[in-house]
């Protein structure tokens, strides 16, 4: 199929004025009966045709104006519906559709998760529900009647606020009514029928509107939807203090169900989960489950405004809402916990999935140009670099000109599908800011290298950086211009204070940001009386990878002073990343020890943040060493050398951490999530890891120990992972004992796949294709592929790439195997190929002939998956 190109884009010839559906839910035969107020836009020629979208539909009827046409005045397949040349410019197009939700296995449009009817239509699933401009810059308000059985669909909910409801006399069902005044693209329409449990809050608004808040989920999990309200008027208060934005509606449902291709779905007023981003308690919910409720509940409920109220124009602009949410989730968790701590998270993230994506054959830019198949487009690069370009205009303008920006993108695009353009313009216009040369960040893939070299004068008190940028070609870019790149930075002198300079030569400087705007720059700052060692990119400044001439010694000194706690952690990671890659090639380097007794110090320090001191000790993943050697990659070298490094730390520090691991023992049995008590518990894991990688007896047992005293999920985990991977005594009784104990919860037991699943050990391939067969799993439920297929092929480096192929040509069955029911989890998982050209040759072969094998299998592919094959080729 051809692609669809963004210099393509069209106004639809008609307008939706208003949309009425009429649901009768059945879960084999439901009928849908839509009237649409169309009214032809101004401009258009009276001769245009109406064309609506349509996916798998099946038409029962069309009348306009409440008068049947005959079947040659339309045509109409299941992927079309056109009226060729409408005869009035204002009239009522009534079409009537028949669904079968329970076939629904892609889980888009209208579907059945156990037992419940909930709806998808992101992005383009409304079009399995009936005919429509199914596009989303088509913005009509919405009123939504659905007719159920009343004992097995007592809860009816749609968009916006509930009209009216009843009983059907005379039958055993009943009835309600939704209107949304807000008008929205078909992209955001929902509806949930079911037999569902919840749990209500009263929310006032800054400026005393009253809303209901309501978390509906399976009966008996109603307490495990408490952290998730929680975090949902934490984020409305939020929203009102940050950004100056009220919630709009009398009600704000959410619903969590157990199948779910995503995290969640922002549909107006009606937002719906991944249950696994709703249900949390200390017993099957890691501490990381509950930072990620926080962000996801955050994310929908801030897109009521970026995303809802001001909505894209096409799909090209999906950074538009994505990238500017991301940002604003990842804001609101650095207000409500550690700053550095959750900035550090978001670099973890960004440089895991994010950085391959850019440096591989699905690099794309956060504003694409083209798409054949747009759900391929819900990526890192549009998600997460989307929020550092965000980042980036905030760092630029500061946070005054940020907020008059966001304000005035607000205040004029309220109501509107709006383009990239229209939101640079805001900042613009708020901050007289020329943004040009800035827009290219959104239509030029990849990660710029930046690399930077400083030189001490200390005749003439000068420190020289000399800067350049680089970024390799992507696909369809082999040329790549210099692009603007703000570089907060800092020169740390001696005591880890830093120095001022009297002027600086070379580059625009605005406080601590350098604009680097140019292929090369020389920067000169004057005054300088000591040498100092600079610490740049601060903060993550900017999405790229930075190579400097800083000695080992240089980045153990800002490991240990720099005042930024980002780039201490910055400096660990390079100087461990530094050590691994050379033990991978047979070399231990002499600045070992120092690294480790820096570990050790760290570890100790009371007064940085605990979550700081965990992450810190947290030396670089098999992954991000993979990415950053780049090319003729051997996973296993990398695992040994991984291995050893960790028994090195384990043995060196072993007294040390034993009897801090004993110090930071709770002191009562009470479970806190919060932040800090969190922190703890990382921090006290991270030295049990070193303990247990010692190899010292006292550690396995410790491990164990840990294990069978655990009060909550995230130790009991952490020992369980330990155990498994080091294949520690023990092993087989932990494993069982967390079956015993969480098998009838699948969110538990998605953990307890996982762990199995990215087993470092050789046998783990067999154990996976066991665990497809435990009554646990099912292939038709997204989490549990995910946490067994999905774990093993992108979290589980060895085994995933073993030598003889094998990993490959697994991944390749299985997603032909899913691609038949479900294409976006088939396609989802396929992206693990993303980084195959940087392996040694042997797996690259053998990983190219696995991708050739989906596309030559004879079986027909979802345009999902034959457009990741074919990218990743
Ligand atoms: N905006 C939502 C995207 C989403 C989605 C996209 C494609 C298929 C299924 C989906 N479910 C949710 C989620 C978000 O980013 O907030
Ligand atoms: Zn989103």
């Amino acid at each position: 199929a051809a692609p669809i190109l963004l210099k393509d884009y069209q106004p639809t010839p008609y307008l939706i004025e208003k949309v009425d559906l009429d649901f009768r839910l059945n879960p084999t035969h439901t009928t849908v009966r839509s009237k649409l107020t169309v009214r032809r836009r101004e401009g258009a020629a009276a001769t245009a045709a109406i064309e609506l979208d349509g996916d798998d539909l099946k038409l029962d009827g069309v009348c306009v104006d409440d008068i049947p046409l005959a079947e040659e005045e339309y045509t109409a397949t299941p992927d079309r519906l056109m009226i060729p040349a409408p005869a009035a410019e204002r009239f009522e197009l009534t079409i009537d559709t028949s669904l079968d939700p329970s076939k629904n296995t892609q889980l888009m449009g209208l579907y059945v998760s156990s037992g419940t009817f909930c709806t998808q239509c992101e992005a383009e699933g409304f079009r399995r529900i009936t005919y429509f401009y199914d596009r989303p810059d088509v913005l009509a308000p919405y009123t939504t009647r659905m007719t159920a059985n009343k004992k097995a669909y007592p809860v009816l909910l749609g968009n916006g606020n509930l009209v009216e409801s009843g009983d059907v006399t005379g039958t055993d069902e009943h009835y309600a009514v939704w209107h949304d005044p807000h008008p929205k693209p078909s992209y955001l329409f929902a509806l949930v029928a079911g037999n569902l449990a919840h749990i209500s809050t009263d929310y006032t608004t800054s400026s005393g509107s009253p809303v209901k808040l309501n978390i509906y989920v399976e009966h008996g999990n109603e307490t495990r939807a408490d952290w998730a309200m929680d975090s949902l008027v934490r984020s409305m208060r939020w929203d009102e203090q940050v950004f100056g934005r009220e919630y709009d509606l009398d009600v704000f449902n959410v619903v969590a169900i157990s199948d779910f291709n995503m995290g969640a779905m922002e549909n107006k007023g009606l937002n719906i989960f991944n249950d696994k981003y709703i249900l949390a308690d200390p017993d099957t919910a890691s501490d990381a489950d509950y930072a990620g409720i926080e962000s996801v509940v955050a994310h929908e409920y801030f897109h009521n405004w970026t995303g809802n109220r001001i909505t894209c124009r096409d799909w090209f602009q999906l950074c538009l809402k994505e990238g500017l949410t991301v940002f604003r989730d990842q804001e609101f968790s650095a207000d409500e916990r550690s700053r550095p701590v959750k900035r550090i998270a978001d670099v973890q993230r960004l440089k895991a999935a994010q950085f391959p994506e850019d440096g591989g054959p699905l690099a794309h830019p956060v504003r694409p140009e083209q798409y054949k198949e747009i759900n391929n487009f819900y990526t890192a690069t549009i998600y997460e670099k989307g929020a550092e370009l965000v980042r980036m205009i905030k760092t630029l303008l500061g946070e005054r000109g940020f907020r008059k920006g966001m304000d005035l993108y607000f205040e004029r695009h309220d109501g509107e599908a709006a383009t990239i353009e229209d939101f640079i313009k805001s900042f613009e216009d708020a901050t007289g800011t020329d943004l040009r040369h800035f827009m290219l960040w959104y239509s030029q893939a990849g990660t710029p290298t930046v690399t930077a070299e400083a030189t001490y004068d200390a005749q003439a008190q000068t420190l020289t950086l000399t800067l350049s940028q680089e970024t390799r070609p992507t696909p369809n870019q082999p040329q790549k211009k210099p692009l603007v790149i703000p570089i907060r930075f800092g020169l740390v002198a001696a005591n880890g204070k830093d120095v001022g300079y009297s002027k600086v030569e070379g580059a625009t400087v605005n406080a601590d940001v350098l604009l680097l705007n140019e292929a090369q720059q020389t920067v000169v700052f004057h005054g300088i009386s000591e040498k100092p060692v600079p610490s740049l990119l601060r903060e993550f400044s900017a999405p790229v990878n930075l190579r400097s001439n800083l000695s080992l010694d240089d980045q153990l000194f800002l490991m240990g002073r720099d005042s930024d706690p980002f780039n201490r952690w910055q400096a660990a990671q390079t100087v461990a990343t530094r050590l691994l890659i050379s033990r991978s090639r047979g070399e231990n380097l002499p600045q070992e020890a120092s690294f480790i007794d820096a570990l050790g110090e760290i570890a100790a320090d009371t007064c940085l943040d605990t979550a700081f001191r965990a992450l810190a000790l947290q030396l670089p993943s098999e992954a991000d060493l993979a990415r950053e050697i780049g090319e003729n990659v051997d996973p296993d070298a990398i695992g040994r050398a991984h291995e050893d490094l960790r028994a090195a730390i384990g043995q060196r520090l072993y007294g040390y951490l034993r009897d801090l691991y004993v110090e930071l023992a709770p002191k009562d049995s009470r479970f806190d999530p919060g932040a800090s008590a969190a922190g703890v518990r990382a921090l006290r894991n991270r030295l049990l890891g070193y303990l247990a990688a010692s190899g010292e007896a006292e550690g396995h047992g410790l491990v164990k120990a840990h294990f069978d005293s655990a009060n909550n999920m995230t130790d009991r985990l952490s020992a369980l992972v330990l155990l498994d991977h080091l294949n520690l005594p023990g092993k087989t009784e932990a494993l069982a004992a967390f079956e015993a104990r969480h098998k009838t919860d699948h969110l538990a037991m998605d953990k307890w796949f996982t762990v199995q699943a990215t087993c470092p050990a050789p046998g783990t391939l067999a154990r996976v294709k066991e665990l497809t067969n435990h009554p646990a799993f099912s292939w038709t439920n997204p989490n549990r592929v995910r946490s067994v297929v999905g774990a093993f092929c992108a979290g589980n480096q060895r085994q995933f790439n073993a030598p003889d192929g094998s990993g490959y040509d697994y991944l390749a069955e299985t997603t032909l195997q899913i691609d038949g029911k479900n294409p976006q989890l088939a396609a989802r998982i396929l992206n693990s190929f993303r980084s195959w050209r940087s392996l040694e040759a042997g797996r690259q072969e053998k990983a190219k002939a696995a991708l050739k094998s989906i596309l030559d299998s004879g079986q027909e592919l979802s345009t999902d998956t034959k457009d990741i094959a074919e990218r990743c080729l």
